[in-house]
């Protein structure tokens, strides 16, 4: 709770000790100034877009159902609350299966913090029973993502060993 008044995952420690919260300002913190984050106004309101969408219809579906599934544990009592998830999360492919039909990236044809943030719960989407068969397009998206030259795999067992 020092680190994150919310109480919740993620905190980035600066040099001189303060904290940042909430993944999607600080992954644009982190990219300031760099290819990830455009300056160009409308650009920009567009990784913003898709970075709200990430928030509003992605996390409390996809990554909420794979938090229970993968953390909680699927018990009788939290099943109930793990279906729902369905519906939403089934909702938020198809949105982005939609644009990514029509753009190699999100915001278009360049890769943003936007593509990352949502990079981050999809590419183990599976783990909350979303199975991405039909989504093809998203499918191309997580393997265009995964050949970025410079693209380094989380390693799980650095975090929860
Ligand atoms: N809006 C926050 C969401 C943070 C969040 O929900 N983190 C999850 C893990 S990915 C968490 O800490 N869950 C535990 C809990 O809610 O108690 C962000 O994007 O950073």
């Amino acid at each position: 709770m020092s680190k994150n008044a919310n109480g919740k995952i993620l905190a980035l420690e600066l040099e001189d000790g303060r904290f940042m919260t909430e993944s999607n300002a600080v992954v644009n913190f982190l990219a300031t100034g760099t290819v990830l984050l455009p300056e160009d106004p409308l650009q920009y309101a567009k990784v913003q877009q898709w970075q709200f969408f990430e928030q509003y219809s992605q996390e409390p579906f996809i990554a909420a159902a794979r938090f229970i599934a993968k953390f909680l544990g699927l018990s009788e009592e939290r099943r109930a609350d793990y279906e729902s998830k369905e519906e939403g999360g089934h909702n938020a492919l198809r949105v982005m299966e939609q644009q990514l039909q029509q753009t190699p990236y999100l915001t278009g044809t360049r890769l943003s913090t936007a593509d990352i943030g949502l990079y981050a719960d999809i590419h183990v989407a599976v783990e909350g029973g979303f199975d991405l068969t039909g989504y093809w397009a998203v499918e191309v998206w997580l393997e265009r993502i995964r050949s970025e030259p410079r693209y380094v795999a989380m390693q799980w067992s650095t975090y929860f060993a």
